[in-house]
């Protein structure tokens, strides 16, 4: 195996993410801008299929109209050179002071109708552009204190945006579906739709539910201690999973944004276990940030090692579905008896109040003595997670 990528594999990074100048808040950029045609053509030779953008990463902000179309117009001769896609967009609605407070729930009704306003310009550009999907990161939209934001209030003007986007989106005629992504905190102290569980719910209260979905983000969910490959596979129950963001967190801290594979690298293998088998087709993602003690070479090399690390991850994961051991333990540890509906089929609350197996002569000592047979299995999937196999 020489898990050398190709478009076939979908592989897409952010703009923001081989672009970003390890600007933190201890501390200046360490490396020089990175021209957005560049990130492109070196991208594409790594073998990637696309490139994602912010409105903010591919036209600086306050470009006049003529400034704006040189930018749009190098960008597009890029992306034909190249062969290279633009499968989703978003809008930066966090840098600018202005944002400072919320985009589309700031307590400044005049932000909240700006933000509607970048947001429609940028949808325009990102139709144009061939994309699919439109993310939406409130990372300004949440609070610090108690009294500052009205939580009800806000969910109702996140909710009103949402559903006005959606509106106009119809009314052109686009083909485009929106991503929510949740974060629980970071830059806001607390965020609004912290988890996927939260913007799932929130997403059934718009009045066109079947436009929005989620953009689960790896180092996101783990920042609030929870299970990624669980949310994720709640989003895919759901038919929610629009779009994904990978990387790497190790643990409840600030968000990492490693490369891809490192951080938790159980959750990374299980995550990609349940992405190849669910079928999941739409592009890898890849939201990270090359830390800033590199110089390109490193941002080039930490972009690659996303790409390697998920066929890596993919090939392992493969080998241990088809591994005969394994399907043997799937079976002892009762995998096939979940995926069993519990009641029969026409069965009703008399049907199986008048079955005494399931509880006057059921054997509930036998049963709770029984071992659930998962070690072997989690110790199985170690060891091809390990390339431990022999
Ligand atoms: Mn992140």
């Amino acid at each position: 195996m020489t898990y050398t990528p190709t478009p076939d594999d979908k592989f897409t990074f952010g703009l923001w993410t081989v672009g970003w100048q390890g600007r933190d808040p201890f501390g200046d950029a360490t490396r020089p801008a990175l021209d957005p045609v560049e990130s492109v053509q070196r991208l594409s030779e790594l073998g990637a299929y696309g490139v994602t953008f912010h409105d903010d990463d591919l036209i600086p902000f306050g470009s006049d109209e003529t400034e704006r179309e040189g930018h749009i117009k190098r960008f597009r001769q890029a992306l034909d050179a190249t062969g290279m896609k633009v499968p989703m967009a978003t809008t930066n609605l966090f840098t600018h002071p202005v944002f400072k407070d919320g985009a589309f729930t700031s307590n400044d009704r005049g932000v909240r109708r700006y933000a509607l306003r970048k947001t429609m310009r940028n949808i325009d550009l990102a139709v144009e552009l061939g994309a699919e999907t439109y993310v939406a990161w409130g990372g300004r939209e949440g609070a610090e204190s108690g009294a500052a934001k009205d939580v009800r209030d806000a969910l109702s003007r996140m909710k009103e945006a949402f559903d006005f986007l959606a509106e106009y989106c119809t009314e052109q005629g686009y083909d485009l579906r929106f991503a929510i992504e949740p974060k629980p905190n970071e830059p806001r102290g607390d965020i609004l739709l912290p988890t996927v569980g939260h913007a799932l719910a929130f997403i059934e209260r718009l009045e066109r539910p079947e436009l929005f979905g989620v953009n689960p983000e790896v180092g996101h969910e783990q920042m609030a201690g929870l299970n990624f490959p669980h949310g994720i596979a709640q989003a895919l129950w759901a038919g929610k999973l629009f779009h994904i963001d990978l990387n790497g967190q190790s643990g409840i801290k600030y968000d990492q944004d490693l490369r891809f594979g490192a951080g938790d690298l159980r959750q990374a293998f299980w995550l990609v276990d349940l992405l190849e088998s669910a079928g999941y087709a739409g592009p890898r993602h890849f939201d990270f940030k090359p830390p800033r003690t590199e110089d390109f070479d490193g941002v080039w090399e930490s972009a690659a090692g996303c790409m390697r690390n998920y066929l890596i991850l993919k090939d392992r994961a493969a080998a241990f579905r088809a591994d005969p051991a394994v399907q043997q333990a799937l079976r002892a540890a009762k995998l096939d008896e979940l995926a069993t509906p519990t009641l029969a089929a026409g069965e009703t609350p008399a049907t199986l109040l008048a079955d005494r197996s399931a509880f006057e002569d059921y054997d509930v000592e036998a049963a709770a003595k029984r071992g659930a047979a998962l070690e072997a299995l989690d110790q199985l999937a170690l060891n091809h997670l390990l390339g431990a196999t022999a």
